[in-house]
């Protein structure tokens, strides 16, 4: 061909990659290996534009890494249960799988076309039985050590979606997904331990300094929420204390009680002027007094309709009811009022505390609302917080406390703590915000959780040969809408087994898993995609170890990531790998906008991934995601040039062309000049690979293309060896971006194999001259040298060099130099 022709490069070398099994591993122990992994897509559609950028970036690295000589494995496969594959099926009553594999095979085919450089014989769908299989087995293993466990819980619920949601997938107090208010519903359900490994995730995190984005770091870090603080006990005193009560025996008559507190603030207890108890909370129930009861059920009624986002905004007004009772402070014996109130949540901490109003934000707000005293504590030498609305939180020393006083804030947490110990109403504690991870879904289109019910024994794993317990593949439609129960309750004949144990009639559980456990695996299935035997092969995760480099989005920054990380603890712990953290390095790509915004169907700016394939080709199109900015920043596609692309990789196309008919030659006799360009465009492009600033590599290769064109066209010609030798490294580079502009050219220029095997140039670090100017030395104003040095040269350093000059020093002879005049580095200035 004489022209670049997008299309017709893409029909060249489409397939011949796959038939010549570029892109898989050898796993022979010849090279080192690399695993190198994209976050595996959601089959929902076509691929878009977000794809396109993201795996890009991790093509880029992949394929720097095989340049490199390593043998990497880069393998792709899909996230395929979860509820769009079912609302689809239900609405064209068929089965997800129909949507869900009919997608996948079109996300395919765009995969193969948009040249990413994985192994399509690792393949994988987590919804495929042979994965799932595999799936349940580990569910099995994490039942086996007590890391699964069923109970009985207020759980997030999404009317709409009729399904339970974990914490994570409830945005601003809707559901994620369908963004319907979310309430409370009481169910039976199956959660992960993962709260047992909280301190292990935090403390792992060491791993990934420098190495994981720090955002990601913090908001795990944020997640996790370790604080450390104190345990302190009060008494609750009874009905005696409450005025006005003659119900000592009724309903919520308590006589002495003790409730325990978190506090992180155990140097503030003297502070303490009130007592509040979450508003949902048994505990708030249990101690309300008589008259107070009425009060606190219609206000436990308004409370359930709030999200806990929504109960701990500081925007709303607080609210809340005096229960009637009065807490007993254990340092200084002073009576708390105890109201109930929706700002204090029931499931962290111990759904109680003791309110310091002058230190405690929430508690101040409140306090001001109900009238209730402000006592500062702590002197920070600032404002009353009883005055300004505003709590001081800040080192100062303790007044106020007793025995704490004249302390320092650290001291007197140290001094809180020993007297409580020592009295017997307290200690250090460690608490999380983590909590452990709701699993169970009352969904069909997920992997079954392979336990089954027997009256007489209880719960009883599924045997290992049973697995895996396989969806039925006979509902369809309507019989998977959402009922309030798992679609799977209503398929009898799927339901009703023999209890392994007895034999008796048994019933298989209903709910299938979270997707989220799907991904939190696949990275080891692709080591032994096809393993029938184990869930993965513990030699090959041996041999290829820790996912050396992760992409994906930053929105996957805390659930995946954390899920993954679990898992691969409990792997560990299971004795089946040796590492335990799955990634070493993350990278988040960032988004693709138009305009500045997002894409978006309201917004009317999408843009059709494969119109501008069709348009542009796919070498332009990865080009201008790749060249837009470092793969961490947004790209605007208003901003960006895809046509330009195409003009720059037609330009380097030509390259190959002019250069094709010259024979190979020794580059070393070629022209000085061009090498060093070449070299130093390969060095700087190396150091940009290695500190992920892909667009930085593009922009090497622009110059060094003209630089190229600049010595056909008006310098040594084509016939040039150093020429040559430029063009074969423009193709390297271009392998990483534009794989078939990359590969022709390579073929053009005479070679047989695939341009990913040429292996990445040698630098000769000779080459590397830094940019340098002609500096001028004169003697007494008149020109007598000229010299190359670099451009930052001192003026130290230039005079030495011209005071050393052969020229010069023959002039000047026995003559005493008088005066020398610098001015780095154009000029030297010599008065003998
Ligand atoms: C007294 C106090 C004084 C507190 C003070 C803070 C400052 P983190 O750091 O997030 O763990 N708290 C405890 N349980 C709570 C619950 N279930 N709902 C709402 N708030 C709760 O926060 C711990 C602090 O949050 C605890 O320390 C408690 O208030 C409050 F100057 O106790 B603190
Ligand atoms: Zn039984």
């Amino acid at each position: 061909a004489q022209v670049w022709d997008a299309q017709e490069l893409e029909a060249r070398w489409g397939d011949w990659w796959q038939e010549q099994g570029v892109f898989r591993p050898l796993d022979d122990g010849s090279k080192p290996r690399r695993y190198v992994l994209d976050m595996f897509p959601y089959p929902s559609g076509d691929l878009h534009m977000g794809h396109a950028e993201a795996f890009a970036m991790g093509d880029v690295v992949a394929r720097y890494w095989q340049q490199r000589g390593f043998d990497v494995m880069h393998p792709i496969g899909w996230d395929s249960f979860g509820l769009p594959a079912e609302n689809a099926a239900i609405k064209r009553n068929a089965h997800p799988a129909e949507w869900t594999y009919k997608n996948i095979e079109t996300q395919k085919a765009s995969f193969k076309r948009y040249a990413i450089a994985v192994d399509w014989d690792r393949e994988l769908h987590t919804s495929d039985p042979e994965y799932y299989r595999w799936t349940q087995w580990l569910f099995l293993q994490f039942y086996n050590r007590g890391l699964a466990y069923r109970k009985n819980s207020p759980v997030n619920w999404c009317p709409k979606d009729q399904t339970v949601l974990a914490n994570e997938q409830v945005v601003d107090g809707a559901c994620e997904r369908c963004h319907t208010p979310v309430t409370k519903k009481a169910l039976n359900q199956w959660y992960f331990r993962i709260t047992d490994y909280a301190d292990r995730l935090l403390d792992d995190m060491e791993q990934l300094e420098g190495k994981w984005p720090e955002r990601v770091l913090a908001m795990q870090r944020n997640w996790i929420g370790r604080s450390q603080g104190a345990h302190v006990t009060f008494t609750i005193e009874g009905a005696d204390s409450v005025e006005g009560t003659d119900s000592a025996g009724g309903a919520g008559a308590v006589s002495e009680r003790d409730v325990t507190v978190f506090t992180t603030r155990p140097d503030t207890l003297y502070g303490a002027t009130f007592f509040v108890v979450a508003a949902d909370a048994d505990l708030a129930q249990e101690l309300v007094a008589p008259e107070k009861a009425a009060e606190l059920a219609a206000y436990r009624e308004q409370v359930k309709a709030l999200s806990d986002i929504e109960r701990q905004s500081t925007e709303r007004e607080k609210t809340g009811v005096f229960l009637g009772r009065y807490a007993v402070n254990p340092l200084n014996g002073e009576k708390l009022p105890v109201w109930a109130a929706d700002y204090v949540l029931s499931d962290y901490g111990t759904g109680a505390i003791m309110a310091v109003p002058a230190h405690d934000q929430r508690d101040l707000d409140f306090a001001r609302t109900f009238d209730l005293p402000v006592r500062v504590v702590v002197d920070t030498a600032g404002e009353d917080p009883a005055e300004t609305g505003v709590a001081t939180a800040g080192e100062g020393s303790l007044i106020n406390s007793g025995p704490l006083d004249g302390l320092s804030k650290a001291e007197a947490i140290a001094k809180a703590i020993e007297i409580v110990e020592g009295a017997g109403t307290g200690e250090a504690t460690v608490n999380y915000r983590l909590r452990d991870w709701l699993l169970s879904r009352q969904r069909f289109w997920g992997a079954p959780i392979p336990i089954i019910h027997c009256e007489a024994c209880g719960e009883v794993p599924v045997p290992e040969e049973q697995l895996p317990v396989r969806l039925p593949d006979d509902l369809r439609g309507e019989q998977l809408a959402p009922k309030g129960q798992s679609p799977l309750a209503a398929a009898t004949s799927w339901v009703e087994v023999a209890c392994p144990t007895c034999g008796g009639a048994a019933r298989r559980d209903t709910d299938t898993m979270d997707t989220f456990v799907d991904s939190s695996w696949y990275f080891l299935r692709f080591v032994s995609p096809n393993d029938d035997d184990a869930a993965f092969d513990p030699g090959a995760v041996r041999r290829w170890g820790q996912v050396d480099q992760y992409v994906g989005g930053v929105e996957h920054a805390i659930l995946h990531l954390l899920y993954a990380r679990f898992f691969t603890k409990v792997v560990h712990d299971m004795g089946l790998i040796e590492h335990t953290e799955p990634f070493e390095r993350l990278l988040n790509q960032g988004q693709v906008l138009n305009g500045g915004k997002a894409m978006s169907k309201s917004l009317g700016n999408g843009v059709d991934l494969g119109e501008q394939l069709d348009e542009f080709g796919v070498d332009a199109v990865r080009l201008t995601m790749v060249f837009a900015s470092p793969p961490e920043d947004d790209v605007d596609w208003a901003d960006v040039s895809p046509a330009g692309a195409q003009r720059f990789l037609a330009r380097a196309w030509r390259l190959a062309q002019d250069v094709a008919s010259v024979p190979g030659l020794d580059p070393s006799t070629g022209d000085v000049a061009v090498r060093q360009a070449t070299h130093r465009a390969i060095a700087d492009a190396a150091s940009a690979l290695d500190n992920h600033k892909f667009n930085v590599v593009i922009a090497k290769t622009m110059e060094l293309v003209n630089a190229l064109r600049k010595a056909i066209d008006s310098g040594p010609g084509a016939a040039d060896p150093a020429v040559r030798e430029g063009t074969e490294a423009v193709a390297v580079l271009l392998s990483l971006v534009a794989p078939y502009t990359a590969e022709d050219m390579w073929h053009v220029l005479g070679h047989e194999g695939a341009v990913l095997h040429a292996g990445w140039p040698e630098v000769d670090e000779s080459l590397l001259v830094d940019d340098t100017v002609t500096a001028v030395v004169q003697i007494k104003g008149k020109v007598k040298d000229r010299l190359e040095v670099p451009v930052d040269i001192t003026d130290g350093d230039l005079e030495e060099r011209a005071l050393s000059s052969q020229v010069i020093l023959g002039i000047i002879g026995e003559s005493p130099v008088r005066k020398v005049i610098v001015r780095a580095p154009k000029l030297v200035n010599i008065v003998i």
